[in-house]
């Protein structure tokens, strides 16, 4: 470092400093580049919250799914698979004649920015023909596929916790 010896003294001793600093910052800018998602392919943050299944009464070979979706641009769920269950359908709970019914939707819309909630009581991913009995705590693995409005499926892999329904229908009803 031959020219440095040739700077006067106060200059030599911020010199390096300020190179380090220069150095420093074009890291970081080359980093927050780096973390740029790409301009097209990033799919939507989907959100699934409070995901649950109902446990199992004895004997039974049915369940349900309940959880919260959400989504910053408009989706539809097109379906579930559950490696428990040999069948799972999206179902909607509708008055009829004073009895409900359930009915099984093709798929369910996600509005844009809008929380859609599935409950007990009102829609749900209906867990039929289980290979097994679904017990407290168990943790159960469900694939969510949806599709934009570019028909694009986006699979979200979610875990559901097993808990027993609250209130005083714990039985197999959704
Ligand atoms: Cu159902």
């Amino acid at each position: 470092m031959k020219f440095l010896a040739a700077l006067p003294a106060t200059f030599r001793a911020t010199f390096p400093t300020t190179l380090s600093t220069a150095l420093l910052i074009a890291c970081t800018a080359g980093i927050a580049q780096a973390q740029l998602p790409p301009a097209k392919a990033a799919p939507p943050k989907i959100v699934v919250t409070g995901a649950w299944v109902k446990t199992t009464i004895p004997g039974g070979s049915v369940s349900a799914a309940y959880m919260q979706i959400q989504s910053p641009t408009a989706l539809k769920l097109l379906k579930v698979e559950a490696p428990i269950a040999g069948d799972a359908q999206i179902h909607d709970m509708k008055m009829n004649d004073g009895v409900m019914e359930m009915k099984e939707l093709d798929s369910l819309a996600i509005p844009a920015g809008q929380m859609v909630e599935l409950k007990p009581g009102g829609r749900h991913v209906m867990l039929m023909n289980l290979t097994g009995p679904i017990r407290l705590g168990d943790n159960v693995p469900l694939k969510l596929v949806f599709e934009g409005a570019d028909k694009k499926k986006i699979s979200v892999r979610i875990k559901a916790t097993a808990r027993e329904r609250e209130g005083d229908n714990k039985g197999s009803a959704p």
